[in-house]
């Protein structure tokens, strides 16, 4: 497995409508793989191709706690087919916009197919952090970023600051 390189907002490829994967085969596996051990690594509770420049419909999340046993859930070509009328309201965090965490409000439960990492159909509902990072992960493939929720003002307040932080990276 290896550990992939995570790109940094503002980056074209994080605003591009991903494509959808044609076949789950054994490099598609291979990408899932590696996509965990990236996110586990870093660490986070999500990780969307697009964040490691693989513009597929393809997602990986865990949202076990520390203390129970690892989750790991491989979501390709994943759908929304239900959201509930009851919001939540959580704070949310992307690793593709180090150390920023503003509040987002989004459908409390969704449900979605999607299929698993052998190329079988599959539909679950999720609650609590697996529905808030869920969605979070389904709108890096369709090119959208948590802070596209915010206001005008503090989105640029914080796509200024990841300018200055890649600036910074680049002359490390
Ligand atoms: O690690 C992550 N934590 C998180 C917290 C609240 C809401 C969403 C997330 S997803 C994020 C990892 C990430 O950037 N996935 O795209
Ligand atoms: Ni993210």
């Amino acid at each position: 497995m290896t550990i992939r390189n995570i790109l940094i907002h503002p980056d074209p490829r994080l605003k591009k409508v991903c494509d959808p994967v044609p076949e789950v085969d054994a490099k598609i596996r291979k990408l899932a793989d590696d996509m965990l051990e990236t996110m586990y690594d870093a660490p986070g509770v999500g990780l969307a191709g697009p964040q490691i420049g693989v513009m597929k419909r393809i997602f990986v999340i865990d949202c076990a706690d520390k203390e129970e046993t690892p989750d790991p859930m491989v979501l390709i070509n994943p759908e929304i087919t239900w959201t509930s009328e009851e919001l939540n309201t959580y704070e949310e965090g992307c690793l593709s916009i180090p150390d920023i965490y503003e509040e987002v409000t989004r459908p409390e439960k969704v449900r979605m197919k999607f299929l698993d990492v052998h190329g079988k159909p599959r539909e679950e509902e999720f609650d609590a952090l697996y529905a808030t990072a869920t969605q979070h992960e389904l709108d890096h493939l369709n090119g959208k970023l948590f802070i596209d929720y915010l206001s005008k003002i503090k989105r640029s307040m914080i796509t200024n600051k990841m300018k200055k932080l890649k600036k910074e990276k680049a002359r490390a």
